[in-house]
């Protein structure tokens, strides 16, 4: 089953299956700690995030892309998940905009923790030098996702469930479009995936930086 909820957007639900669920469970319960590990991102003008993050690959420090955090250095980019990651894009048969010579390469992944409590805002994700895809699993609680327009933060918008497994590319013409998560639906994880409540989500990147 896929769907297009809007042009460049696919969504796959269930791409993941439960033992391939545990593993980024698993491998994010690793990810999470430290050196350089999950944190609620200060924002520039003083605001801390509901949601915790940890980057691989790049460090997400708003505005922009660098590679240390809190003088440590960010956890490397596995070879793995970039392979997951291309094969979602070739599932979902979005462009991935590199043409024909290899696909996919993304280098930075930002993985989100939401407790019951915590929401994304509206926002664009601008900070990629690259036209490429960006590619997101959702794992445990459902999310409530808003996927809006180009132009502003207004109507029109599509709200989905995305649930445990559930794989979103965006490509295209929704690659800038405003998106986030207006409520976690607490208990509605599946069990045997080794999170025991809360929602994660895995976004893989180009960041379009090079080595
Ligand atoms: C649509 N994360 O990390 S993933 C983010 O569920 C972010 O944690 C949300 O938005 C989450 O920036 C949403 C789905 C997603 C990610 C990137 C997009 C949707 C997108 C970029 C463009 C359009
Ligand atoms: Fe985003």
């Amino acid at each position: 089953p896929r769907s297009e909820p809007a042009p460049g957007a696919v969504h796959v639900p269930g791409w993941l299956d439960i033992a391939a669920q545990r593993l980024l469970v698993e491998a994010c319960r690793a990810w999470a700690r430290p050196p350089a590990g999950m944190r609620h991102t200060r924002l520039p003008g003083g605001g801390v995030m509901s949601v915790q993050t940890v980057c691989l690959g790049w460090h997400w420090e708003p505005y922009r892309y660098v590679r240390h955090v809190d003088g440590q250095a960010v956890k490397p980019f596995p070879r793995w998940l970039a392979d997951l990651g291309r094969r979602a894009v070739a599932d979902a048969a979005v462009a991935d905009a590199y043409g024909d010579d290899g696909g996919y390469r993304p280098d930075v992944a930002l993985v989100n923790f939401y407790d019951a409590a915590a929401k994304m805002g509206l926002h664009q994700d601008r900070d990629e030098r690259s036209p490429a895809p960006v590619v997101s699993f959702s794992l445990g609680d459902t999310g409530v996702f808003r996927l809006g327009n180009t132009e502003n933060r207004g109507r029109p918008w599509t709200d989905l469930e995305l649930e445990s497994g559930d794989l979103l590319v965006f490509g295209g013409p929704s690659r800038l479009a405003y998106h986030g998560v207006t409520k976690i639906l607490p208990g509605t994880g599946p069990r045997g995936i080794g999170l025991d409540g809360g929602r994660l989500n895995i976004t893989l990147r180009d960041s379009g930086l090079g080595d």
